[in-house]
């Protein structure tokens, strides 16, 4: 079994996370998503989420490409993870190019895929905000 592992926010959940979790899967048989726990976003990635960790986990846990949801709660747990999960493939999207390559010391496979474009968490908020305005 090719065991896969991601990470990320995963906040208000959109086609552009999707993309993502569906190629991280087709590379292995077995994906885990480390989920980013409310307070590495707040005091580590300064992100502000809309859902809260055990929505988003929920969430996560509907789709049909993730099999395992497990908290991120700091940078340096990939390593641990990798061998207590015994990942043998690491993914992440190609904004994080070139961060995460010393895993492949540990013999993981590091890959990066392309984003989707012009899908965001943020953008969604931020045309909400101004849908909301225009309303008012
Ligand atoms: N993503 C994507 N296309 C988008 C938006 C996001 O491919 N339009 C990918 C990101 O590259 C990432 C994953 O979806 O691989 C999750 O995105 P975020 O929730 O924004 O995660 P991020 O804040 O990048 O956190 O330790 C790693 C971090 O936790 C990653």
């Amino acid at each position: 079994m090719k065991r896969v592992i991601t990470y990320g926010t995963f906040d208000l959940i959109h086609y552009g996370h999707i993309n993502l979790l569906r190629r991280a899967r087709a590379l292995g048989d077995y994906l885990i998503v480390g989920l980013s726990t409310d307070e590495f976003n707040r005091d580590m990635k300064n992100k502000q989420c809309y859902f809260s960790y055990e929505t988003r986990k929920e969430l996560l846990e509907a789709i049909r490409y993730v099999d395992l949801v497990i908290p991120e709660e700091n940078w340096e747990q990939k390593r641990s993870d990798a061998l207590l999960y015994r990942v043998d493939v690491f993914v992440m999207g190609d904004d994080w190019r070139g961060k995460f390559d010393f895993l492949e010391q540990q013999g993981v496979e590091v890959v990066y895929l392309p984003r989707t474009p012009e899908i965001s968490s943020t953008r969604i908020k931020e045309e909400l905000k101004t849908i909301r305005r225009e309303q008012s």
